[in-house]
């Protein structure tokens, strides 16, 4: 999310389903045809207060659950016609901050244990204690009688925010079984205090913990500064670092490989392949172009993205995921992300080298986030309008 209100975009998507009966939400033609898809709303007796994530639980196909923003999380059955849902998390005790423009409850994460050991790891924000305002909270909790208990909270990993945006949010279980963290730079604009590139802060990095050994977890061996110390200059939980806002970002459940959308500052908007140990550049680059110093910057050791785009397409990229799916084969392999600001979506071919994206479709939605089901079918989050929109392929 960009960290400004998109109440004109979210007006003209309430305006066009008012009057249009059918469902393809496509206001301009794709770019060139090569992939024929439209999006469908789904769940259409249903719509979400401010969504940003939709998932479902392992080996449970039969139902979806949905983060919104305030801090609750609502459960429904995987059914076309649903029409209800009920409370998986509702935040009794007030501790979710959601008040800051990007702040709030941002993501969750089934334990691929789940539902053997009944954890369920949320990631949101939370007042800190004078004079720190806001502290990131990643936490364990139990589910009991059909529902997250909140006195259940095990904090796993809490980092102080110097500033009300770009926190991160998204946690997610990695194909080794460790939990992976993304972490924004702090906030404000600009990076100010530099901690992209200072890996003695989690701030500006992904993280993997083992959260399966002693708690509230235990470093991976393997992490690139692993026996390290955040006080000696490299903190052990970082596994990548050089990121503004890490806000979206998915595993290819084909290949295992990380691909993350970093969210830019003013002018550039990018796609990462995140490898364990890279720096991916902020805020010295913004995306593959100088940010500081504007000209002559270094490049070698930094990554650049393996796609971007400027402000004239989008303010504020959102990440998806590689599509695995059956219904459109034609998309096998390509990595799908869109933009919160724009509305378009684009597809990355990830077998070729050097492949460029294609730009899929243009939508009226504030995309919050896409979403994944057991079968490796699409879906996106309507920030503004709170509907769920499937890609489907065209008849
Ligand atoms: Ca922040
Ligand atoms: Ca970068």
């Amino acid at each position: 999310m960009p960290g400004y209100p998109q109440l004109f975009r979210a007006m003209l998507g309430l305006a066009i389903s008012a009057l249009c009966a059918c469902d393809s939400t496509v206001v301009q033609p794709p770019g060139d045809g090569q992939f024929p898809v439209r999006t469908e709303r789904v769940f259409p007796g249903l719509s979400f207060a401010q969504p940003v994530a939709l998932l479902q639980a392992p080996n449970d196909p039969a139902r979806f659950f949905v983060v919104e923003r305030s801090g609750s999380v609502r459960v429904f059955d995987n059914d076309p016609g649903a029409s209800s849902t009920s409370s998986f998390f509702a935040d009794g005790n007030g501790w979710v901050e959601a008040g800051p423009s990007e702040a709030g409850l941002l993501g969750m994460a089934f334990h691929p244990d789940y539902p053997a050991n009944a954890s369920v790891y949320l990631s949101y924000t939370r007042n800190g204690s004078p004079p720190v305002s806001l502290v990131s909270y990643v936490s364990r909790f139990s589910v009991a009688g059909g529902s997250i208990d909140e006195g259940s909270e095990q904090p796993v990993l809490t980092v102080d925010q110097p500033y009300s945006n770009h926190n991160g949010g998204q946690i997610g279980f990695g194909p080794g079984g460790y939990l992976y963290i993304g972490l924004g730079d702090g906030g404000d604009g600009g990076d100010p205090d530099n901690n992209g590139q200072t890996t003695s802060t989690l701030l500006g990095a992904m993280l993997r913990i083992d959260v399966n050994g002693a708690a509230p977890y235990v470093v991976p061996p393997d992490n690139p500064f692993a026996g390290n110390d955040c006080n000696a200059g490299a903190c052990p939980e970082i596994f990548a670092w050089g990121l503004r806002n890490p806000w979206r970002w998915s595993f290819d459940r084909g290949t295992g490989d990380l691909w993350l959308a970093d969210v830019g500052q003013s002018s550039w908007e990018e796609v990462n392949l995140l490898r364990k140990g890279e720096n991916y550049g902020w805020a010295i680059r913004e995306g593959a172009h100088c940010f500081r110093p504007s000209s002559n910057c270094p490049a070698a050791g930094l990554v650049d993205p393996r796609a971007e785009y400027d402000h004239s397409l989008g303010n504020s990229v959102t990440g998806g995921y590689v599509y695995r799916g059956r219904e459109i084969p034609a998309l096998s392999g390509y990595y799908l992300y869109g933009d919160f600001g724009s509305g378009r979506i684009w597809a990355l071919d990830t077998m070729t080298a050097g492949a460029g994206p294609v730009l899929l479709l243009d939508t009226a939605f504030s995309i919050a986030s896409f979403a994944q089901d057991h079968a490796g079918e699409l879906y996106i989050l309507d920030y503004g309008a709170g509907g769920i929109h499937k890609l489907v392929p065209e008849p």
